[in-house]
């Protein structure tokens, strides 16, 4: 059985992650979206919510998994028997960023990374850009699925209160 990770840290996920994500579920047997956790980095939402949100939104996609992992990725791809990493790439400082840790990944266990070129309706966004545009007023509906734009926007008041 083909198995792949779909890691990020998906606060929150958009429809540009959803995007690839599906793509990917239809060339692998089982995809594991794993939740990374970066304690040094605070996000919008508890790991908790990013993984309910993603469960929700890949919901209608059998073979998808949502997990979260705090540690190398590399040994979670390994324990979980995943044959490769896949990675959505917008652009060229994705792919700069991207090829480094692709190939220390590689040397560290030899566990490939494949690319999958964003969908251009998507190569904008970004869940930080989305939370900054929504935090000063924008209108992001058409960015997210609909129930994590409400959890957005509650967020945002709660904060503002
Ligand atoms: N279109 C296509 N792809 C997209 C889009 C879009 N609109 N938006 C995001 N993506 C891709 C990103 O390029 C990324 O591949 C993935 O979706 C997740 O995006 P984010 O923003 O949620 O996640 P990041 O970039 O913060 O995640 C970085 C990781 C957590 C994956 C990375 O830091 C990591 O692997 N950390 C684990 C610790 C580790 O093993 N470190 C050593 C690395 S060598």
């Amino acid at each position: 059985m083909s198995s792949a990770v779909c890691p990020g840290s998906f606060d929150p996920v958009t429809n540009g992650h959803l995007d690839v994500i599906g793509r990917v579920a239809v060339q692998f047997d089982e995809v594991i979206v794993t939740v990374m956790i970066n304690k040094n980095k605070q996000g919008m939402f508890s790991v908790e919510e990013r993984l309910e949100m993603m469960r929700e939104a890949t919901a209608h996609l059998p073979n998808v998994r949502v997990d979260s992992w705090h540690g190398l990725l590399v040994d979670y791809a390994k324990a979980n028997g995943a044959g490769a990493i896949v990675k959505g790439l917008r652009g060229a400082n994705d792919f700069d960023y991207e090829l480094q840790m692709a190939q220390m990944n590689h040397k560290l266990t030899g566990v490939d990374t494949l690319f999958i070129a964003t969908n251009p309706v998507y190569s904008y966004l970004s869940s930080s850009l989305v939370k900054e545009v929504a935090a000063f007023g924008g209108d992001v509906a058409d960015m997210l699925p609909a129930k994590v734009h409400q959890r957005l926007m509650a967020r945002l008041e709660e904060r503002a209160a």
